[in-house]
């Protein structure tokens, strides 16, 4: 049987697939149902310093292809993930998790990457530089002198494994330089993509959620062409120490396989994990498994990133 175990870091994982952030990760019973599930890891939903309500309801609805959301940052603080991040990682059995955070300013992001820093807790932080839905508040890494001046802070007290998650860029030009100001630090991964910010949805003559007059984060099938091509182009661009994880897109075990082959490390499932619910990671890895069998794949290593090209 081949294997779909992967690293990140020094952690090691005994399947590459896991949830994307925001989804079946808002509370410890969501979280433990991944745990319990086929998937390799869970990341935590993005927690904030204080507990969030988020926007209005509607603020998420599933459409032919995929999803839209605005949910707003709903979440119950950064401190309830990292004390049951910190609970797991003091038990045997416990999988390799990612704990998601951010600040509404530069200045709250310092103060709970701070704690974190202060903590127990010693596996990965994924700092999501890219939420599209809380109103005033543009996605961080579009804005890459913040982005760098963030980055910077952060690594002159944070010494625990740290990624981030990014939007999705869209011009060559953006991939260079993203791609110049995240080989400046010692990250462990990016993700490749959020959701793609700001799309909006309609049903007969009215938008389909109520934050935003209906503007909201696209993900799903529209997404995974530009999910690909950012895991591709950062896996062209990024030192090598800066592993990729592949987030857009993936429903079944040939969309996981085509994020490997343009780079990922680990892959991430949102819109289908919310449609389909925590079986769907034993669906994917035997649908993966299968095309690593025809192909006569044994590892990831075997093909990730290994794209070819017509000459
Ligand atoms: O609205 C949200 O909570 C949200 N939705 C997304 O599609 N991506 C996010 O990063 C996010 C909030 C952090």
């Amino acid at each position: 049987m081949p294997s779909t175990a992967t690293t990140i870091g020094n952690f090691a994982f005994d399947n590459c697939l896991m949830n994307a952030a925001g989804v079946y990760c808002m509370t410890r019973q969501e979280l433990d149902e991944i745990e319990a599930s086929a998937a390799g890891s869970f990341v935590t939903k993005t927690g904030t310093l204080e507990e969030r309500q988020g926007n209005p309801e509607p603020r998420y609805s599933d459409t032919a292809l995929g999803s839209i959301n605005s949910m707003g940052l709903p979440n119950l603080g950064f401190q309830y993930y990292l004390d049951y991040v910190i609970e797991l990682q003091d038990q045997p059995q416990s999988k390799n998790h990612f704990l998601s955070l951010v600040g509404l300013s530069p200045e709250e992001t310092h103060i709970i990457l701070k704690a974190v820093q202060a903590s127990e807790y010693q596996g990965l932080v994924e700092l999501n530089l890219s939420c599209p839905n809380v109103p005033g508040k543009p996605q961080i890494a579009y804005d890459f002198e913040t982005t760098e001046s963030i980055l910077s802070e952060v690594f002159s007290y944070f010494t625990k494994p740290l990624g981030v998650k990014l939007p999705p860029y869209f011009d060559i030009v953006h991939f260079d330089q993203a791609a110049a100001v995240f080989n400046k630090y010692p990250l462990v991964f990016v993700n490749c993509i959020n959701s793609i910010g700001n799309g909006l949805v309609i049903e007969d003559e009215t938008v389909v959620i109520k934050p935003k007059n209906g503007f909201g984060g696209i993900g799903g099938d529209y997404v995974k062409p530009t999910a690909l091509a950012n895991v591709h182009a950062f896996y062209q661009r990024l030192n090598p120490s800066i592993q990729i994880i592949g987030t857009g897109g993936v429903k079944s075990g040939r969309d996981a396989f085509e994020h490997i082959l343009c780079g990922a490390s680990m892959v991430q499932i949102g819109t289908a994990l919310h449609q389909e619910g925590p079986s769907i990671f034993e669906r994917i890895t035997n649908e993966l498994k299968a095309i690593m069998i025809e192909k006569g794949y044994q590892s990831l290593e075997d093909f990730r990133g290994k794209l070819h090209y017509i000459n």
